[in-house]
Formats: C-alpha cells, structure tokens, sequence
C-alpha cells in the first residue's frame, strides 16, 4: 500500500499502481469524469500512469488551465499518429501545446497542403474512436537510440538529453513517440478538435537547417469551447491589420522594393498627414521643440553611442565614400545628444525636450517581419529629454501622462505596462552596475509612487537603460510595444554631455528617451485592428463621400456641396463614375467611409444634406450649415 496525501493534507491508503483517474473515481464519479491528469510530487503525471510510491498529489480537472496544455499535447501526439498512416515516410520533430493549441513538426517528402488538413482530421478521429491507451514506457539512453534508429531528429534528441534524465516514450496503438508526458491517458477523450494551418519551420529553428512542415491545431474539453475559440480566430482574421490594409489600400510591401519596407498608399498617407498634425500640437503644448536629423551618421557617432558595440546585429552594414564610413541610424538618439552638445547649457535651460518625427531603419529578421507591425524602415514619434536629477521623476511622469493622452485620443486599449530590465548575466547591456541600479531603482519608485501597476521583464530594457513599455494585443494574439519611457544614464556620458549647476560646476544631464505612439508603421497595424478599419472621422482618410442619384440632373450640386466641404478643410469626394447608385453606396461601405452622402431633387429644392453614417441604417436630412458644424464638432472631438 501506498499514502496519498490530498491538497488539503488529508491522506488515504491505496494499493501501489494506483492512477489518478483511479483517485478520482474513488472520491466520486463527478471527478473522474472531469479530471485530466495530476500533479504527482509536483511533477506532471498522465491520467492513466501507475503512481507506485507514497506521494502528494494534486488533480487536474477540465477547467485548469494546466488541462488545455494537456489536452492539446495529447493531441498533438494523435495529430502525429494520424500523419503517419497518411504519409509512412514521416518523421517529426517537436510537437507541442502552445498558448491557444498544439503543432508538430513533420519531415516528409510529400508536400502537405492546406486542403489536406481535412483528411488528417478524418484519420485523427478514426483513431480516436479505435479508443487506444496512451502508455508511457521508461528507457535506457541506449534502449530509445534503438527504438529510434531511423529516426535522425529523435537521435538527436535522446543524445541532448542528461546522462541521468529518464527517458520516456509513449505509445497509443502502432504509434510511439518520444516524450516527456502529461497526457490524458486515452485517445478517445481527444474529441473535439481542429487543425487550422501548415506553415514551415526550422529544425530546432535553425535556418541552416531542415526545414519541416508544422500543423497547427487547437483541441478542447467541449464542442461549444471549440466552436466560440473557432469564432474568435474568425473574427481576428477579419480584423488582421494585413487583410484590412490591403482591402483598404493603406499600404503595400512588394518584394522588389524590398522586404519589410512598406510604401504608403493615398489613404494611408492622410492618415498619417493627421497624425502627424496631432502629434506636433500636442508636442507644442507640452513644451517640447521639433527639430530633423539625418538618416545618415557616421560609423564613429554609434561607436561613440555604444549601438555600434551592442546594437551592430540589428543595423544595416556600413557604406564607405571618400574616407567617411556611415551608417543608416537605427535610432535618432546619437543626433540628439550632438545637438544637446551643440550649445553650452545651463541649468536654467534643463529641461530640454527634442521631438523629432524621424524615420529610421533596423535590420530585423526576415521571419519576425510582419506586416506594418513589425518593418525595416519606420518613422518614430520619438523624444529625447535633457533633464537635471531632480526633475527625472516629475519628467518621466509627464512623458507618461502624455503618452496616455494620445492613447485616449486615439481610444486605444492598453494590455498592459512592462517594466523592461536588463539581465544582468547578458553582455547586451552596457556594464555600470551602479547606472543601472540607478536607472531601474528610479523607475520603480516613480510607479509604484503613482500606483501604476506593471509586468517586470528581465532581459527586455534598451541596452543603455530600462524602459516603461506600454503594451497592447494584436489581432493575431501577441503583445507589442506600442509607447515607451526610457532612463538613460549612459549616452550623457558617452557623449560627455554637460551643463552649468547653480554652482558654477558642470554636471551631466540625465536622458529620457520617450515614444509617444510608436513608429507610424506598428502604429497604422494597431489602428486598423482596433478600429476594424472603420477609422474615427478626424482621422479616416476619406471623410464624406457625395454621390449623385443622378449624373445628369444632379451633379452641379453635388460638385457644389464637395467645394463648400474642402474650403472647410474636410476630406471630401464626390463619385462620379457611370456606375449605378447601389454600387456606389455599397463602394462607400465596403471603403469605411464614415459620412456618406446622397443627393437628389428633394436636397437640390431644399438646399439640404442627406448623409448615413458608417455601419448605420438610418438616414438624416439636415440643412447645410448644420451638416458642416456638426462634422467639425465632430473632428474636434476626436469622436
Ligand atoms: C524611444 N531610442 C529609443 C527612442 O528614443 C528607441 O528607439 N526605442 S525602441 O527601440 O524601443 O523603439 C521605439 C519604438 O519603436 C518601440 O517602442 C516600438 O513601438 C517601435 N518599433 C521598434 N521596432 C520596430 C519595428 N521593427 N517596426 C515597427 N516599429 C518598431
Ligand atoms: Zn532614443
């Protein structure tokens, strides 16, 4: 007999190899029916593995979340199973749950297509319904070479593996499988699942390597669980900031102009104008100056900087004319401390804010290149501050609080702040102990004095200083940066930067790096996604669209009315085309465009407007004057 010790400390005598299915089933049919598997002494066991030692245990049901991950390795290893009665020649890599799902990597030499996830899925049910056991095997090192012999990626595995690691393998009918556990114990409580996507990937992410194709999934407890997840995906898929910049015409990427670096079409360009007259006045009234950089520096600027010793793998390669070496700037920085160096500065002067709207290039990866999200060439909202000791808390806290402001302006959804830290043991951050405990110590008193709740993220701040990043969620489900507030104690003394103290002495400034609304390009992503594409009026780039009923009869005023609304500085246009009307109203739709208006005889005699809003039914008859004061109210207030 074994002592099964429960969360509550209570215990009970079982006989050895009992599982925890078995557990359950004795404390009542409800839990057994709802577990899924355990925690044995803390290590994750299957529903269905012989416990055979006195033990704590805890049982995992359907709604942990530790159940989902379960579930969907589970079915990862059905997926795997079903691959290979489908494709004999397959071999896999690594297959595991992910945050919504499951994937597997697979070697063959067929092509797996989209089309063919439907079968797949076919066979991965035919399986479940055969309601074979998952059993779990322990090995030797030598005994799993064996078994996998001609399995080159599980040999590679098994010999990565600790001299004194257990192996263990399992097994559900014909099909084994390298594997540590957590599995549900039966193939037939797999039931309600679907594969969504093939895409390649990289053995072991290496792209000098093999590259395999990987199946992603999602599986769960319930058909309503996975129907309202299936939904939900559905519904992202209509909001991805790709899909919609492209129907929209936002922008373009073409692979001729170069990956990652995305051109700006009309409507993405108003946009933009908009934004760019947003941030300036917003900027003006909170005291900072505007000044324009080169997108050039010499090698020597970020040598001085320190990009060139910890930045260098995400910069293009240098440029050599006459006997200057440049480089494209990854960031504005480096300027802005030459300007600030420019002048001889007194206290009095501090704080300096520098803005600059400036456009910057970074060599990212190909494979992290993702739309306007994430691009090689963007143009940053970016701020440098100059300030003394003690005006760094109140400084930051400014910076933040317009940061929010242009959020709320925006009506942006914030995920969360994060603290980004610098992980002491990587040589990517610059090495003064003591300016780093400054930096971090200072930002952390500042929000948690402000009562500012935040994620800290060790490994994740500027090489030259921590960072407050405020993160949102993209359609596709990840978190990004979108603004940042960031302490630097390094460039001021790279650059020897000084000032002249109430003392007569010099002193170095601190600098305050701020993004106020991240780069155009990620920021463009994020709008899109959170407007669904339907842009506010201040910012949609076509703001009223005017159509005719009749081109004959009643394009005079028409015409009339779309000079009236220009002079008023509205994004105004008439259609024209020999088209039929509920074309063109439609056309108006499908395009986002938040009035449209549509004029006849009954607007002519009475010198109205008849306009719908975007995503409304009804329609309203207003005089003209009032139509114009309302849309101007209306951009006023950002509505
Ligand atoms: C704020 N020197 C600071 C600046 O003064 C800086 O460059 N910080 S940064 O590296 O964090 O970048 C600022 C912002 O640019 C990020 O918060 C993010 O919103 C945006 N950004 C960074 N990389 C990319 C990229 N590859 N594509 C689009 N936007 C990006
Ligand atoms: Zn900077």
């Amino acid at each position: 007999m074994i002592q099964i010790t429960f969360p509550d400390d209570s215990k009970k005598k079982y006989k050895e190899g009992i599982t925890i299915e078995e557990i359950a089933g004795d404390i009542s049919p409800g839990l057994k029916k709802a577990s899924v598997a355990g925690y044995v002494n803390d290590a994750l066991y299957d529903l269905n593995r012989p416990i055979i030692e006195d033990a704590t245990i805890q049982i995992i049901t359907k709604n942990d979340k530790a159940a989902f991950e379960v579930l969907n390795h589970s079915t990862a290893h059905l997926l795997a199973q079903a691959v290979k009665r489908l494709y004999p020649d397959a071999t896999f890599g690594v297959g595991p749950a992910i945050d919504e799902g499951f994937y597997y990597d697979i070697n063959t030499e067929s092509v797996i297509k989209e089309e063919d996830l439907e079968e797949i899925e076919k066979m991965m049910h035919r399986i479940a319904e055969e309601q074979t056991e998952m059993t779990r095997k322990e090995l030797s090192k030598e005994a799993a070479l064996n078994l996998f012999e001609d399995d080159k990626y599980k040999q590679e595995l098994i010999n990565d593996l600790p001299e004194d690691e257990t192996i263990s393998v399992y097994s559900q009918g014909e099909f084994t499988d390298l594997c540590r556990g957590g599995h549900i114990g039966y193939t037939h409580k797999i039931r309600h699942f679907k594969l969504l996507s093939i895409a390649g990937a990289y053995w072991r992410g290496d792209s000098d390597r093999d590259q395999l194709q990987r199946i992603y999934g999602t599986s769960w407890f319930t058909k309503k669980g996975l129907k309202k997840h299936l939904k939900v995906l559905e519904e992202r898929k209509e909001r991805d900031h790709r899909k919609l910049g492209k129907e929209l015409k936002i922008f373009h990427l073409d692979k001729d102009a170069g990956q990652g670096l995305a051109i700006w079409l009309p409507n993405g360009y108003a946009v933009r104008k908009q934004l760019e007259d947003y941030v300036y006045k917003l900027e003006k009234k909170a005291g900072y100056k505007h000044i324009s950089t080169p997108a050039l520096g010499t090698k020597k600027l970020y040598e001085i900087s320190g990009h060139w010793d910890h930045y260098r793998e995400n910069m293009f390669p240098i440029m050599e004319r006459d006997d200057e070496t440049f480089v494209l700037r990854p960031m504005s920085c480096p300027h802005h401390m030459i300007v600030y160096r420019s002048e001889l500065r007194s206290y009095r002067d501090l704080p300096i804010r520098y803005a600059e709207i400036v456009t910057q290039h970074r060599y990212e990866a190909s494979g992290a290149l993702s739309g306007l999200e994430r691009v090689r060439a963007m143009t940053l909202t970016d701020a440098h501050l100059f300030v003394r000791k003690d005006q760094i808390k109140e400084e930051v806290l400014a910076a933040y609080n317009l940061i929010l402001q242009a959020i709320t302006d925006l009506k942006l959804e914030i995920e969360y702040v994060e603290l980004a830290l610098r992980d002491k043991d990587k040589g990517k951050f610059h090495d003064n102990d003591k300016l780093w405990d400054m930096a971090e110590t200072t930002l952390k008193e500042l929000l948690d004095e402000e009562n500012i709740d935040y994620t800290p993220m060790t490994g994740e701040a500027a090489f030259y200083g921590p960072k407050i990043d405020i993160q949102v969620r993209t359609a596709m489900g990840h978190v990004i940066t979108m603004s940042t507030v960031q302490l630097d104690f390094l460039l001021p003394e790279r650059f020897d930067l000084t000032y002249i103290g109430s003392d007569g002495e010099k002193h170095r400034p601190v600098v305050i790096h701020r993004g106020l609304i991240s780069t155009w390009e990620r920021l463009m992503s994020i709008l899109l996604e959170q407007y669904k594409g339907a842009f506010p009026t201040w910012l949609a780039p076509v703001q009223l669209k005017i159509i005719p009923v009749n081109l004959e009869l009643h394009s005079d005023y028409a015409k009339k009315l779309n000079d009236q609304f220009i002079d008023e500085d509205f994004r105004s246009e008439l259609d024209l085309r020999e088209e039929k009307l509920g074309y063109k109203i439609r056309d108006a739709q499908t395009n986002k465009i938040p009035y449209q208006l549509v004029v006849g005889d009954n607007e002519i005699d009475a010198n109205k407007v008849t306009y719908r809003k975007y995503g409304k039914k009804k329609q309203t008859t207003v005089s003209v004057d009032e139509f114009i004061a309302m849309v101007k109210q209306e951009i006023k207030d950002k509505t």
